[in-house]
């Protein structure tokens, strides 16, 4: 997909509502448990409920590692069923890889051309040789971190390196590597106070940007000193839709929190 057709269906939904699909199966209700697959099963209930309301789905695969081949043969059945019924919604595999170059580029392979995911997201701590093979996969996106939600970003990302922080290194670094028009970054909605110095680097780029609902990271503030003259922006939100109920009314009660941050983003689209 490329960045155009995103920023289309960004346009067409008014949104751009990335949903987490991180399936635990002790938060997951009961009933499925019963079935042959209860993770793809969530997953499709939850798809079918939500994708009007979000342009893209966001596996984070250590949901699917967790429960071994029963868990990765559910990432493949999703992904799958995204593709086939859903081919205009962007996928994201978060699966923070990089490494030497040519086990990167079977990274690559792995979620690019075998499951066939957009994108995937890379950690840049082994620089540009282990993240060049990504982004040479045409119309794919590799989506790296930069400045992440967590409460350890500090111990490295914000550091001075060379008389700047260490993420604005990665940013203006990356910028110069081959086929970097497929780069995309992660910056979490936590942070939103560093937005518009991130902007001042990358003005175009999409940034994905994770820790809205569960991490309290607000979308206001993100959509203010984030959004760009593309939107450039996927917000996601895991938790904090697909366990808005562990009852049957699961996949309806997720649509409502799915709908309730798809129209605040539709007042930011049209203000
Ligand atoms: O900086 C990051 N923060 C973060 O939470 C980078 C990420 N990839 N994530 C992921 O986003 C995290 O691993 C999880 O899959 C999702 C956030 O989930 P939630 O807090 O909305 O439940």
């Amino acid at each position: 997909m490329t960045t155009q057709q995103l920023t289309a269906q960004i346009k067409k939904k008014n949104s751009f509502l990335c949903i987490g699909l991180d399936v635990d199966l002790n938060k997951i209700p009961k009933h499925l448990l019963e079935l042959e697959d209860p993770i793809f099963e969530f997953n499709k209930a939850i798809i079918d409920a939500t994708h009007h309301l979000c342009v893209a789905y966001k596996p984070n695969t250590a949901f699917y590692e967790a429960y071994g081949i029963k868990g990765w043969q559910a990432l493949e059945k999703t992904i799958k069923y995204l593709n086939k019924n859903h081919p205009e919604i962007f996928t994201i595999a978060d699966a923070k890889r990089g490494d030497i170059g040519n086990t990167s580029t079977m990274y690559a392979k792995a979620f690019f051309e075998d499951l066939a995911f957009d994108s995937v997201t890379v950690a840049p701590y082994m620089g540009k040789d282990s993240v060049e093979p990504f982004l040479a996969f045409k119309n794919k996106h590799t989506i790296m971190l930069a400045l992440t939600s967590n409460q350890g970003a500090f111990d490295f990302q914000t550091k001075q390196v060379d008389g700047k922080e260490l993420y604005k290194q990665v940013l203006e670094t990356s910028k110069n590597w081959e086929n970097s028009e497929n780069l995309m970054y992660v910056v979490g909605a936590t942070k939103a106070e560093y937005f518009a110095d991130i902007r001042k680097i990358i003005p175009n780029s999409f940034l994905l940007v994770p820790g809205v609902g569960a991490q309290g990271g607000n979308l206001q503030d993100v959509c203010k000193y984030g959004m760009s003259d593309n939107v450039g922006l996927l917000i996601n939100s895991s938790r904090g839709i697909i366990y808005a109920s562990n009852n049957k009314d699961f996949a309806q009660a997720a649509a409502t929190k799915a709908a309730d941050l798809q129209q605040q983003m539709e007042v930011v689209l049209n203000s």
